[in-house]
């Protein structure tokens, strides 16, 4: 056993000595803006070095202070206090960018500027990574650095398969890690409703559960598994999780699917539907023809309800309203729909959906919200107050920022996590399909085919977790990471990115990600793709 030790002792010494930072090295992701690390030496933080915090940045500092306890196995946070000389001091300057920051390091110990509590916290972030990554040691020099993007996302999918609130922070301190500042979250689907709705409790008293789940990728009934899955979250672990995200700079946006993608609604609300009939929470993936009838007044007064709560619940000024994939079979044949298609004096049914996606829009402005949906809503004409989210291609989203709309990108062939990561899929269970390994993501421009006009609306990019195939956690964990080392350097340093040190970079993040107990899949680091 003791052997055991030493020679352990002995690979973990060799480890750190072959990655012990050269004068000009620093392995932080995504890169930082301008780096200078002409000065010799370095500031060693321990778990007794104090955090000094000036202008009341305390949460950064707090968050800080709680993110080091797993490196340093200590059972109580570093110390914050507001005064002091030497250790990691932080303040605000209203002449640094609002989420950008300021880091100099010296003998005195690191002092990070930050332009706003935002900057400060990313800025923490960045030393985070250094130390644990190079066992405490700072190296003298000075960092300025800002993001390329104001929207850095990624989504979540909690319908297909339902994520406890844990995971969820989880998956939150995961995009902290990284930058990132909007979760997206996917709250409904055909497969489960998953926001407690206390104007109609039968959303998730009916809608949460379904008889059971597809084992495969599903064309024989013996690939169902027979076991009644469901789950959803109170009103108050909501608020739990905003506030959590909130305290990590991140805007959770949710997502309420309309008019399509509603089958679990439709189950436990039959009367909005056109035929009114009852259908069961969905046990198939895809796209199915019972969706929200768009002609009865009641389908827009519960719409507003739930979205009435939802608005309650969150704070983000953009709320989601889905928009994508959308069979319109139910509504040619429904009276209602034709009825209401005749009075709007609209043509077709793609109009129709139109009249539902801005009247939407118009009560989400009357509270003070914006409307952001998936490309679809540009089908039946878009307003010119809508955020696109391009996920088709990337067409939809040059034709929505030529046109004036804030489009984030997400296009489906480079943004979908679910998808494989390598060409072999070897070793990385069943998933969807698809194939984005990590080389893909980190050489894409977003702005590719834009003019310049253009350009100026693409407000970010996001990457989607789609969890047909991600029964738990562990699973979502190993299709983000790396990959997501990859997006944020596109979201936060889109032109910055270096093909000669990415690799290296990214062996640095997976000690830092298992320093964590972050699940990262091994097949960018074993050089498959
Ligand atoms: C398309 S992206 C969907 C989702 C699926 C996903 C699977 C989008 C707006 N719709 O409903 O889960 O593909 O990859």
């Amino acid at each position: 056993m003791k052997r055991l030790f030493v020679t352990m002792a002995i690979v973990i010494a060799s480890v750190f000595a072959t990655t012990t930072l050269s004068a000009r090295e620093l392995n932080v992701v995504p890169q930082p803006a301008y780096i200078d690390l002409e000065a010799e030496g370095e500031y060693v933080v321990t778990e007794k070095t104090r955090i000094i915090v000036v202008d009341e940045m305390w949460n950064p500092a707090q968050q800080f202070a709680q993110d080091m306890m797993p490196f340093f196995g200590s059972e109580k946070p570093m110390r914050t206090t507001k005064h002091g000389n030497k250790g990691i001091k932080v303040r605000t300057d209203r002449f640094v960018p609002e989420e950008g920051y300021e880091m100099t390091v010296s003998e005195e110990g690191v002092l990070i500027i930050g332009g706003t509590e935002k900057g400060v916290y990313y800025g923490l972030q960045t030393l985070r990574q250094i130390i644990v990554t190079n066992e405490g040691r700072v190296p003298y020099g000075y960092i300025s650095d800002e993001p390329s993007f104001a929207y850095r996302g990624a989504h979540l999918d909690v319908s297909r398969h339902f994520f406890s609130v844990e995971d969820v922070k989880r998956y939150i301190d995961i995009l902290a890690a990284h930058k990132l500042n909007r979760l997206h979250w996917h709250l409904t689907d055909d497969q489960g409703w998953r926001i407690e709705i206390k104007a109609y409790p039968e959303l998730t008293e009916l809608g949460s559960m379904r008889k059971e789940t597809l084992i495969g990728h599903g064309l024989e009934p013996k690939w169902w598994d027979g076991e009644p899955y469901g789950g959803y979250y109170t009103q108050e672990e909501i608020r739990d999780v905003v506030a959590y995200a909130a305290d990590r700079y991140i805007t959770i946006i949710p997502e309420i699917e309309m008019p399509g993608h509603s089958q679990a609604a439709l189950h436990a609300l039959p009367w909005l539907g056109c035929q009114e009939q009852i259908v069961d929470v969905w046990t198939m993936w895809g796209v199915t023809p019972e969706v929200l009838c768009a002609g009865k007044e009641t389908t827009y007064a519960f719409l507003e309800a739930v979205l009435k709560e939802v608005m309650e619940l969150f704070p983000s000024e953009l709320i989601h309203i889905g928009g994508d994939e959308c069979p319109k079979d139910r509504w040619k044949e429904c009276p209602h729909c034709q009825a209401m298609m005749q009075a709007q004096g609209l043509e077709n049914e793609e109009q129709l959906q139109g009249y539902l996606v801005a009247r939407i829009e118009k009560y989400l402005l009357e509270n003070g919200r914006r409307m952001i949906g998936w490309d679809e809503i540009l089908d039946g004409g878009v307003t010119d107050t809508a955020t696109v989210m391009s996920w088709r291609g990337i067409n939809a989203g040059i034709y929505a920022a030529e046109r004036g709309n804030d489009v984030v990108m997400t296009p489906m062939t480079l943004c979908y996590l679910n998808f494989y990561q390598t060409e072999s899929r070897e070793g990385e269970g069943l998933q969807i399909g698809g194939h984005i390994p990590f080389e893909k993501i980190y050489a894409w421009d977003p702005y590719e085919g834009m003019s310049e006009d253009a350009k100026k609306h693409i407000i970010g990019v996001q990457c989607n977790m789609w969890s047909e195939y991600l029964k738990n956690m562990k699973w979502v964990e190993l299709m983000l990471l790396p990959r997501l080392g990859a997006f944020s350097e596109v979201q936060w340093a889109v032109d910055r990115r270096d093909e000669t040190t990415i690799r290296r970079k990214m062996e640095s993040m997976r000690r830092f990600y298992e320093a964590y107990g972050w699940h990262c899949a091994p097949y960018y680091f074993d050089g498959r793709k």
